[in-house]
C-alpha cells in the first residue's frame, strides 16, 4: 500500500543479458566466499539492524566503563584516580557516547530490523542508502573515539557550550573530533530518517492502513520525522563551531561580536527533540510487549498513537527550559515553563494507557514484561522530576546539580534502556532463532533494577543538598560522602547486571543446541512479524501478507465470541509462513555504501591535520558515488548475496512495491467466525 502508486521502471529483467555484464568492481559482490564479506556489503535491513545493535552494545561498554571511572573517582572526597582534565573528558565522552552511539543506534537497530517486518515489506525503500547510513554511523562513532588516541576526548560536556568549546578554552583537538564525528553520524541519522519515512509511507503490505500499523511502527515514524528536522539544526551549529575552531570565524566569540547563546539555542532546539527521539522507540516497543503478556489488546491504541504524534510536535516548543539560568529573561522563562508543563500530558496519556492495558489482564511476568513494567515505573519517576524542572524557580536551584543527573538517567536509562532490554529478550528468538534463558533474564531484571536505583536515586538527594554535576571531586563533611558511596556501589551492581545480560547471550546460544527451536511465535504474540519463521528468513514474507485489522496475526489465531470468550481458530502451523522464498526478488549487496561512508572520516582527519587528506577523502567519496551510480541495478541470481537461493532478477530501482506477487488473502485465515470446532482458550476482557 503506497501514498503514490510508483510506476515500476521498465528495466529489462536482470537475466544476465549482455547489456548488464558488469566490469570487476562494478559488479555486485554476490556469493562472496568469506562470511564476513556478506556482512560488509549487505543491504539487508535485518543484517543492518543487527549491526546497529552490535555496534551500540560495543559503544555501551565504552560509555559504561567511562561511567564506572566517574563513579570510582567520586567514591570518596578528594579522589585522585582521575585528574580534573581527564575527568572532564571522561564525563563528556560518556554522555556523548551514551546518547549518540548507544541509545540512538539501539533505536535504529529495532527500527531497521522490525519496522519493515511489521508493515509486511521485504526491505526498506533504499537498501544501499540504508547500508550507507549504518556505515556512516559507525565511521562517525569510531572517528570520535579515536580522539582518545590523539590527544584526548572532548572536555566541554556532552553539549559543549560556547565559548568554552572555542580554541581559547579548549585548544586541543578533542572538541574537533566530537564536532566532526557527530556531523558524520548526523549524515547517518538524516539519510536513515528519509529512508524509513518513505518505507513506512510507501511499502506497507495490502490492507495495512496507517491506523492498522503496530504502535512501534508509528513511534518509529514520529522518531524519524524528529530526526529529519532536529539533526540539521545540530549540524548547522556544528558547522559554525567548525568554522570558529578550524577557520578562525567568530560566531560564538563575544569579543568579535559573536554570541554564545546562539550555540545554546541551536543545541537545545535539536537537544530536546533529541530526548524524545531516544525514548519514543522504547515507548513503541513496550506498547508491543504489554498486550502480549497481559493477553489483552493495547488500551486506547489511537490515544497512544496521537499522544506520540503530539509529543513529536510539542517537543519543539520547550527547548529553552535548559536555559532558565542562561539569562533569557522572564517572558521566555514563563513561556517555556508552561510549554514544558503541557508536554507532560501526552506522556502521561501513555503511562495511563499502559497501566490500563495491564489492568484486568492475565499477566505473564516474563523478562520482557518485567523490563516493560520497569520502564513504566522508572520513567514515571524521571518524568515527575522533569515536571519539577519546569517550575523555573525550583529549576534555578536544581540546575547543574546531581538532581538533573538523576533526572535524565531515570528517563534515559530507566526509560529507554529498560524498554530496549525488554525488547532484546522479546525479539531475540525472532532475530537469532533461540530464546534467551528466562530464569537468567528475570534475575537480570531484578539486579539491574537494584543497581540502577542505588546508582541514581541518591543523586536526587545529593543534588538538592547542592552537589554540582561535573565536579571531579568534593570535600568531605558536606553530607555528600555516604550517598556517593551508595551511588558508586550501585553503579558496579549495574555494570554486573549488564555483564549478566551479555553472559545470558552466550550461555543461551550454547544451551540452544540441545533445546527445540522456539518456532515462529514463542510468545503467542499479536503482530504479523511473528508469523515469519525464526530467525526471519532473508525474504521476510512469501507471500506478502494482506492485513485486515490491527493485531492481524492474533486474530488469525483467535476469535472473540459474542460473550467475550477467546477461542483458538487456527493452529500456529496453519497461520505461520513456511515458504522457501523461491523466486522472491531481493536487492543485491554492494561495495559502495561502506566505501562512501568511510571516506568521510578521512576528510575529517584532513580538516584537523592537513587539507591534503581532505582531497584524498574527497576522491574516495567521488569514486564511491560513481561506482554506486554505475553498478548494475542488481546481480541476476544474487539475492541479498548471503546464503539463500537465486531470485527472480528484477532490478533494485523498480522493485520493492510490496504485495506484488503471491499476497495471501487474510480472510482465508483470519479470525472470522468461531466455527464449532474452534477450541475455547479463555474469556477476554
Ligand atoms: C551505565 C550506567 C551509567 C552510570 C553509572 C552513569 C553515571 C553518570 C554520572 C555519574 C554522570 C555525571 C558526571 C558528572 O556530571 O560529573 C553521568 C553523566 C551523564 N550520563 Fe550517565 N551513566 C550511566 C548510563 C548512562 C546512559 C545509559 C545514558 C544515556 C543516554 C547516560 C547519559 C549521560 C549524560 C548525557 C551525562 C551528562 C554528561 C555531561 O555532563 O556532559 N548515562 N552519567
Ligand atoms: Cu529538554
Amino acid at each position: 500500500m503506497a501514498l503514490t502508486e510508483p510506476q515500476p521502471l521498465a528495466l529489462p529483467a536482470g537475466d544476465g543479458s549482455a547489456a548488464f555484464e558488469p566490469l570487476g568492481v562494478l559488479s555486485r559482490p554476490v556469493r562472496p566466499k568469506q562470511k564476513w564479506r556478506t556482512w560488509l556489503f549487505t543491504v539487508d535491513h535485518k543484517r543492518i539492524g543487527v549491526m546497529y545493535g552490535t555496534a551500540a552494545i560495543f559503544f555501551f561498554v565504552i560509555g559504561g566503563c567511562e561511567a564506572l571511572l566517574i563513579r570510582a573517582q567520586l567514591w570518596s572526597p578528594r579522589g585522585t584516580l582521575l585528574s580534573a582534565e581527564t575527568y572532564n573528558q571522561v564525563f563528556t565522552m560518556h554522555g556523548t557516547t551514551m546518547v549518540f552511539l548507544v541509545v540512538m543506534p539501539v533505536g535504529a537497530a529495532f527500527a531497521n530490523y522490525l519496522m519493515p517486518l511489521q508493515i509486511g515489506a521485504r526491505d526498506v525503500a533504499f537498501p544501499r542508502i540504508n547500508a550507507f547510513s549504518f556505515w556512516c554511523f559507525l565511521a562517525g562513532g569510531l572517528f570520535l573515539q579515536t580522539s582518545w588516541l590523539f590527544g584526548g576526548g572532548a572536555d566541554g560536556g556532552w553539549f559543549n557550550y560556547a565559548p568554552n568549546s572555542g580554541v581559547v578554552f579548549s585548544p586541543g583537538h578533542g572538541i574537533d573530533y566530537w564536532n566532526l564525528g557527530l556531523i558524520i553520524a548526523g549524515v547517518a541519522s538524516l539519510t536513515g530518517a528519509i529512508n524509513l519515512i518513505v518505507t513506512v509511507l510507501n511499502l506497507r503490505c495490502p490492507g495495512m492502513d496507517l491506523f492498522k500499523m503496530p504502535i512501534f511502527t508509528w513511534m518509529t515514524l514520529v522518531t524519524q520525522f524528529l530526526l529529519l528536522f532536529a539533526i540539521p539544526v545540530l549540524t548547522c551549529a556544528q558547522f559554525l563551531l567548525m568554522f570558529d575552531r578550524l577557520f578562525h570565524a567568530n560566531f560564538f566569540n563575544v569579543q568579535s561580536g559573536g554570541n554564545p547563546l546562539l550555540w545554546e539555542n541551536l543545541f537545545w532546539v535539536f537537544g530536546h527533540p533529541e530526548v524524545y527521539l531516544m525514548i519514543l522507540p522504547a515507548f513503541g516497543l513496550v506498547s508491543e510487549m504489554l498486550p502480549v503478556f497481559a493477553r489483552k489488546p493495547i488500551f486506547g491504541y489511537s490515544f497512544i498513537v496521537w499522544s506520540g504524534i503530539a509529543i513529536g510536535f510539542m517537543g519543539w516548543g520547550v527547548w529553552a527550559h535548559h536555559m532558565f539560568v542562561s539569562g533569557i529573561g522572564p517572558i521566555s522563562v514563563t513561556t517555556f515553563s508552561l510549554t514544558t508543563m503541557f508536554i507532560a500530558v501526552p506522556t502521561g496519556v501513555k503511562i495511563l494507557n499502559w497501566t490500563a492495558t495491564l489492568w484486568g489482564g492475565k499477566l505473564h511476568f516474563t523478562s520482557p514484561m518485567l523490563f516493560s513494567i520497569g520502564l513504566i515505573t522508572m520513567f514515571t519517576i524521571g518524568g515527575l522530576s522533569g515536571v519539577t524542572h519546569s517550575i523555573a524557580p525550583a529549576d534555578t536551584q536544581q540546575h547543574d546539580t546531581y538532581y538533573i543527573v538523576a533526572h535524565f538517567h531515570y528517563v534515559l536509562f530507566g526509560g529507554a534502556f529498560f524498554g530496549f532490554m525488554g525488547a532484546f529478550y522479546f525479539y531475540w528468538p525472532k532475530v537469532f532463532g533461540y530464546l534467551l534463558n528466562e530464569r537468567l533474564g528475570k534475575t537480570n531484571f531484578w539486579v539491574m533494577l537494584l543497581g540502577f536505583n542505588l546508582t541514581f536515586a541518591p543523586m536526587h538527594v545529593l543534588g538538592l543538598q547542592g552537589m554540582s554535576r561535573r565536579i571531579y571531586t568534593y570535600d568531605g563533611g558536606y553530607g555528600f560522602d555516604f550517598w556517593n558511596k551508595v551511588c558508586t556501589i550501585g553503579a558496579f551492581i549495574l555494570a554486573f547486571s549488564v555483564a549478566m545480560f551479555i553472559f545470558n547471550i552466550f550461555y543461551s546460544k550454547v544451551k540452544a543446541k540441545s533445546l527445540p527451536p522456539p518456532g515462529p511465535d514463542p510468545w503467542d504474540a499479536r503482530t504479523i512479524e511473528w508469523m515469519t519463521p525464526s530467525p526471519t528468513p532473508e525474504w521476510n514474507y512469501d507471500p506478502i501478507p494482506t492485513v485486515t485489522r490491527l493485531d492481524e496475526f492474533w486474530y488469525r489465531k483467535y476469535a472473540d465470541t459474542e460473550d467475550h470468550r477467546l477461542v483458538r481458530i487456527h493452529s500456529l502451523e496453519e497461520v505461520a509462513q513456511h515458504s522457501d522464498g523461491e523466486g522472491v526478488h531481493l536487492p543485491s549487496p554492494s561495495y559502495w555504501p561502506i566505501i562512501a561512508a568511510f571516506s568521510l572520516p578521512i576528510i575529517a582527519y584532513g580538516l584537523i591535520y592537513t587539507l591534503w587528506l581532505c582531497l584524498v577523502g574527497g576522491l574516495v567519496l567521488t569514486v564511491a558515488i560513481f561506482g554506486w551510480a554505475l553498478e548494475p541495478p542488481d546481480a541476476p541470481g544474487g539475492g541479498h548475496g548471503d546464503e539463500h537461493g537465486p531470485d527472480d532478477a528484477h532490478g533494485e530501482a523498480g522493485e520493492l512495491e510490496s504485495g506484488a506477487s503471491g499476497s495471501d488473502t487474510a480472510d482465508e485465515t483470519s479470525g472470522a467466525e468461531a466455527g464449532a470446532d474452534a477450541k475455547e482458550v479463555e474469556t477476554v476482557g
